[in-house]
């Protein structure tokens, strides 16, 4: 006997997924584990090795910038020193799958864009670059770490370089953010994949689609406090689950729309 699938889709969802028009997928630090980066709140995640409070704030930035610099610096280093996984690639094919397709993210690596997604809504910024944070002037990260590995470089104005990120307390991108509210509230599917969906208010986001009426899917080996609304749940790593689901789509697709 051939072994069982490891995943499935009933008919129905299978057909609904092909018909839809209107897709978000809603992404978080699970989808880049496989390409070798931690997730923030598992076991050995990223805040079990540090505090937040001591590196993800503006309080802490303003007490120590050396700190917060040097630790944004080695994570730059290291979300450029890997690659985008299977769970990357498969996103990045759907925008040709549905007419209107948006993909936000919460994770600030840019993988997403370096597997072909051409514009990931990035609610909580990115470290691709370095800001001032007196007159917001911009300069890629990469050029600012090598000037300056051990402390935040000066702008011409005099004021501090920081990474485009979001900190906890901060507003998030206000174009952005109502980007990626309107998908939400207007999608007929939302896909969250590997997120603990306890950030808010990007987990916002996944309340509002349910509100709006769309089917919830969820990719995540762990539950959320979203799972029991999921109409499908893929408890599996994204990079094995997302490949799966990307091929049944095309295949339904391929039956259901032949000349698209
Ligand atoms: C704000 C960027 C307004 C920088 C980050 C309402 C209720 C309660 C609290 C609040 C609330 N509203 C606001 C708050 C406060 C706070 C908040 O939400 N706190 C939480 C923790 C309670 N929010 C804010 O401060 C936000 N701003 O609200 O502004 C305001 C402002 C001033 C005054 C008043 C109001 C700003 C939040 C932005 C924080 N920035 N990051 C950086 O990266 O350094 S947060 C951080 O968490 C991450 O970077 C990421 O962006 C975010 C979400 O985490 P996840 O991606 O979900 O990662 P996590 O580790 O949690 O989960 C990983 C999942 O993957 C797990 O479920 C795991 O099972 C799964 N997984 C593992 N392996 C795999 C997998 N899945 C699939 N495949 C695998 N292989
Ligand atoms: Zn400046």
């Amino acid at each position: 006997m051939p072994p069982a699938p490891a995943f499935s889709l009933t008919p129905d969802l299978r057909a609904r997924l092909a018909a839809a028009r209107a897709v978000v997928a809603f992404t978080g630090a699970g989808v880049s584990k496989e390409s070798g980066l931690d997730t923030f709140r598992d076991v050995g995640g990223v805040w079990q090795q540090v505090r937040p409070e001591d590196l993800a704030t503006p309080q802490a930035f303003r007490r120590h910038p050396e700190r917060v610099w040097q630790w944004y610096a080695e994570r730059f280093r290291r979300a450029s020193a890997v690659a985008p996984n299977p769970a990357h690639l498969a996103l990045a094919r759907w925008e040709r799958l549905f007419p209107s397709f948006r993909l936000v993210t919460q994770n600030v690596d840019g993988l997403h864009q370096r597997a072909g997604s051409s514009a990931p809504l990035e609610l909580h910024g990115t470290l691709a670059w370095a800001r001032c944070d007196a007159c917001g002037r911009r300069r890629p990260m990469a050029e600012a770490v090598a000037a300056s590995p051990g402390a935040p470089p000066l702008c011409s104005c005099r004021g501090r370089l920081r990474p485009a990120v979001v900190w906890f307390g901060e507003v998030l991108p206000e174009d952005v953010l109502t980007e990626a509210t309107e998908a939400a509230a207007w999608c007929e599917v939302f896909v969250s994949v590997g997120t603990s969906a306890t950030v808010y208010p990007a987990a916002g986001l996944i309340d509002l689609a349910l509100q709006g009426g769309a089917c919830l899917i969820e990719v995540n080996p762990e539950p959320t406090p979203f799972s029991r609304l999921a109409a499908l749940r893929l408890a599996a790593p994204a990079g094995e689950a997302l490949p799966w689901l990307t091929r049944e789509i095309e295949e339904e697709i391929a039956r259901c729309r032949p000349s698209t």
